[in-house]
């Protein structure tokens, strides 16, 4: 490789990698220090394999995922079960048999015990989302000065830059999905010595030579959530079961580069471009990933040649070309920030954006920018979705297994995908939700008694597991909910009328009716009207008269707005493809639903009766599902009423996940300036996690690397944010579309183009001192 001595020179040439002045058109995040902290990290993927960038001078620190990395093996339901022996599950074939008794305990307003009898309806724990690794880059030490990081999401390139001891230091990094590979590039002034490590937490075997190296690793085959741990173990091992992985770490350097165990040393260098590439053995939810795994030694080899025979040139173009095909069908502009704060660090004008109330247009822009970003960058391999983490995951036991959790973080993940033109993104969850109703046939019958249809409870995971959780011993407030399948299945038709694709919605009909058929057969009658029983809340508690505090009821609202939605989508999805009589069935049945009720302060009820709210504030909000992502408040004045006075018992504070759907909910309900108010409330500055200052911020908003706090790091409310901005400057149904529905007094003037509709067009709008001066259709 040729010296090269004109450091700057060389990356003003590469478009993108540029250094970032205020008046760059580049959206960019940039930071004064190295990261301490995950969530200070700049994460960069390829929809598969992801990075997250320190950017640290001494030790460079980047973490290594792999979506497909994951502990298990293919869900076996019965056996699952079966092979847990924990006392407290009901044996598999056994469950429905307790769906009569449920009901009649409720027939008999018994609560106490419905909730109890619950418990025997439920099943085992997903798997869990693992960590790839670490690979770490030490570097002299010296006095650095001149500190910059950046993550330019117009290009998906991050940068650092310094001078160490005045001497320039640059790195460049990027995930190729063309090339399958991580690409780093260290460049230095002057000759320079580094040394290279991958730190792998799974059982494995690493080998050094020739300028590489390589490590063949295998996950659990199975793990208890951190949660719950069965003997204290919390995952299990065994070299002939699980997802086996090769990693490759290759250095092309004009220095000289010597092997030593387990580590590369590079000395001498002005350049070096290290790819890292990883194949793992997973292939499909219904594979066993070692007797039916793909050959991932050999993949993993082959991707590792063709990246090695691309110029560092060659990769970055490729990339930024395949990335900007996606991330440039939308612009948007919400107004000029003041360059002096623009000018500084990220984490910084976040700070002052929540504590001084500034104004910071360009800031919320970014951040809806961001998480179209973060879906490109964490949604491109067929049938894994984007997780709870997208896919970015440090720890062996993260929250929540990182896995899917469907009560509302999966749907909120892709609730941007059509509006803000990622359809392709969105397919990987329909490929997913295509794999769900297969394993959820059996779930349907022996959790909840029906033999048509698919079901899927709360949780699920790589291997598309659909039980619902807590192995009878888990709180019904989340275990017991059936209608993660139902929900699931209203993206199919979202994804239908934004693309009009009836060639996919052909594909995907199957699911979508057979969640319908579900919704069929898990109604019952109760005073003519069709409603659910036993019915839950996502994660709400009631008080009932008598003041019993519960979860199990019959037909709680939330239920029926979803189940009015899927099947009011298949009914219309049926209409197209020419299947009437299961059209007329479902219509049937939605003209039987119990229809909404407004409870006595006005809000929108979401028990049958109109009980107390255990905690009003709580962050799930399920009962108005109606009025966000679904479609069956709009219109209703009374109801919409009704809804805006639920949200304002529910006040401003609550997780980040909330914070997104809320945005969506006011927006939806046209009340711009609530949605604008709980936008901002998103973005409000919070800690790192592992941050103990006296000074640290916790709670529910945005980490200083944007990325979405719950808290901890979850990156629904991200997505929900993006689709919050979306839906406040466009709202469309199937036959109209209103430009501006719901524009804050913050964004007088601004501009949007290139959002989806429903009606299947594309919209480009433009507004100034909150007239519209252009509205194009096309
Ligand atoms: C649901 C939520 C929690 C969290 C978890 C992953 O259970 O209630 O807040 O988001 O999912």
């Amino acid at each position: 490789m040729k010296r090269l001595s004109v450091l700057l020179l060389l990356s003003a040439m590469i478009p993108g990698l540029a250094g970032c002045t205020p008046d760059t058109p580049h959206m960019t995040l940039h930071y004064d220090a190295p990261a301490s902290f995950f969530e200070e990290a700049l994460p960069l993927g390829n929809g598969r394999l992801g990075a997250m960038v320190y950017g640290g001078t001494v030790d460079e620190r980047i973490s290594l995922n792999d979506i497909t990395l994951w502990t298990g093996e293919p869900d076996r339901g019965a056996e699952h079960v079966d092979m847990l022996q924990c006392p407290d599950v009901t044996p598999w074939g056994e469950a429905a048999a307790y769906i009569p008794q449920i009901r009649e305990a409720l027939d008999a307003e018994d609560y106490p015990l419905a909730e109890q009898l619950q418990k025997h309806l439920q099943g085992h724990f997903s798997e869990s989302y693992q960590p790839l690794g670490t690979l770490w880059i030490g570097h002299p030490e010296g006095a650095v000065t001149e500190y910059r990081r950046e993550l330019d999401i117009s290009n998906a390139t991050a940068m650092v830059e310094y001078l160490m001891d005045g001497r320039r230091f640059r790195e460049e990094y990027f995930v190729s999905a063309p090339e399958s590979a991580i690409v780093v590039r260290m460049l230095s002034e002057s000759p320079e010595d580094a040394t290279l490590r991958l730190e792998i937490p799974h059982p494995h075997t690493v080998s050094t030579s020739d300028g590489r190296i390589v490590v063949d690793g295998y996950t659990a085959w199975h793990a208890y959530p951190g949660y719950y741990a069965v003997n204290g173990e919390q995952r299990v091992y065994d070299p002939q079961r699980g997802i086996h992985f090769r990693t490759i770490a290759s250095v092309e350097t004009d220095g000289k580069v010597t092997a030593s165990e387990g580590s590369l040393t590079v000395s001498g260098a002005t350049e070096s471009v290290i790819r890292i590439v990883n194949a793992t053995s997973f292939n499909g939810f219904d594979k066993d990933p070692v007797r039916e795994g793909r050959p991932y030694k050999e993949l993993a080899e082959a991707q590792a040649a063709s990246a090695s025979a691309k110029s560092y040139h060659k990769l970055l173009k490729a990339h930024i070309a395949d990335y900007r095909h996606y991330f440039d069908r939308v612009s948007i502009d919400l107004g000029k920030t003041d360059p002096e704060v623009k000018a500084l660090p990220t984490d910084v004008q976040l700070k002052r954006y929540a504590d001084l109330g500034e104004a910071n247009p360009e800031l919320e822009a970014l951040y809806f920018q961001y998480g179209r970003y973060l879906l490109i960058s964490s949604s491109r391999t067929e049938g894994v979705p984007a997780n709870l983490q997208g896919l970015w995951n440090e720890r062996m036991d993260p929250p929540w297994s990182c896995n899917y959790t469907v009560n509302i973080n999966l749907e909120e993940n892709y609730w941007p995908a059509e509006v803000t033109a990622l359809p392709e993104m969105h397919e990987v969850m329909l490929d997913f939700i295509h794999n769900l109703s297969q394993g959820g046939r059996a779930t349907a019958s022996n959790y909840c008694g029906v033999d048509s249809g698919w079901a899927l409870g709360h949780n699920s995971d790589i291997w598309a597991m659909t039980s619902p959780v807590g192995l009878g011993t888990g709180d019904p407030s989340w275990a017991n909910w059936p209608l993660g399948g139902v929900w699931l299945s209203t993206h199919i038709w979202e994804h239908y009328l934004f693309t009009r694709d009836k060639a996919r919605l052909k594909e995907d009909y199957a699911a979508l009716k057979g969640a319908a058929r579900f919704c069929l057969g898990w109604l019952v009658e109760k005073d003519g009207e069709l409603i659910t029983s036993p019915a839950t809340s996502p994660e709400n508690r009631y008080i009932t008269d008598k003041g019993f505090h519960g979860a199990t009821l019959y037909g709680g609202t939330a239920d029926l707005a979803m189940i009015r939605e899927c099947l009011s989508d298949a009914a219309a999805a049926a209409d197209l493809l020419g299947d009437r009589s299961f059209a007329e069935e479902a219509r049937e049945a939605i003209s039987r639903l119990r229809p909404y009720h407004i409870g006595a302060d006005g809000h929108l009820q979401e028990w049958y009766y109109d009980w107390a709210d255990e905690d009003p504030r709580h962050r799930h909000q399920s009962h108005l599902f109606g009025v966000y992502p679904g479609h069956s408040v709009e219109g209703d004045p009374g109801l919409e009423k009704a809804a805006l006075k639920s949200l304002e018992i529910k006040g401003f504070e609550t997780t980040g996940w909330s914070c997104g759907w809320r945005v969506n909910l006011y927006a939806r309900l046209g009340d711009a300036e609530s949605a604008y108010k709980m936008y901002r409330r998103l973005l409000r500055y919070v800690s790192p996690d592992g941050y103990t200052g006296p000074d640290a911020r916790r709670g529910g908003g945005t980490y200083p690397n944007l990325l979405d706090a719950h808290s901890p790091f979850q990156i629904d409310g991200n997505f929900g944010g993006t689709a919050g901005i979306a839906e406040m400057l466009v709202r469309s149904t199937p036959i109209s579309v209103t430009p501006l529905p719901a524009l804050p007094k913050a964004w007088p003037s601004g501009s949007v183009k290139g959002l989806r509709t429903r009606t299947g067009k594309t919209v480009d709008l433009a507004w100034q001192d909150g007239q519209i001066t252009k509205f194009r259709c096309r």
